[in-house]
């Protein structure tokens, strides 16, 4: 199955935004595998935010990652990652498609709300980043198969 990692960010938990994105995400079918309220450190933030180090958008991306309590989680599920990308939209707010979380609350790229894993291999390293083992359960919905389609 599926894993990857989800990120509120600042303006998302700022603006209240929190549960309309988790309900967004959960009615998709997604199993939140774990989640924490935190203040990210500028550590984890040039961790996470590594493969854009030079770029003109980078000392602000950090900026705004650290400047307020962010919401993390795993999600898991079949297609996990390309069912939250697109339920989140394209990066940039007016590119994302309409009914998008990036689309339906917000307007620029440097303030879209979400963050979430590209490929499984990123999600493995974003998860190990922003979680530990005891931090992610491995549980079972009662209703598991209607989501997952296994019996
Ligand atoms: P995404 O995978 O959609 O989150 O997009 P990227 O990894 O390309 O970008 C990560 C974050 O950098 C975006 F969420 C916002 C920020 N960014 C900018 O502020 N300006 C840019 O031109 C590109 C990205």
């Amino acid at each position: 199955m599926e894993r990857t990692l989800v990120l509120i960010k600042p303006d998302g938990v700022e603006r209240n935004l929190s549960g309309e994105i988790i309900k967004r995400l959960e009615m998709r079918g997604l199993k939140i595998t774990a989640l924490k309220f935190l203040l990210v450190k500028e550590e984890l933030a040039r961790k996470h935010y590594d493969i854009h180090q030079g770029k003109p958008f980078y000392e602000g991306l950090i900026r705004y990652i650290t400047s307020g309590p962010v919401i993390a989680m795993v999600l898991e599920g079949p297609n996990a990652i390309k069912a939250v990308r697109q339920t989140m939209g394209a990066t940039n707010p007016v590119e994302a498609d309409p009914g998008t979380i990036r689309h339906d609350f917000g307007i620029i790229t440097s303030r879209n709300l979400t963050h979430a894993s590209d490929s499984p291999e990123n999600a493995e390293i974003e998860i190990g980043n922003w979680f530990t083992q005891d931090e992610i359960f491995q549980w079972e919905r009662v209703h598991e198969n209607f989501f997952t389609g296994l019996n």
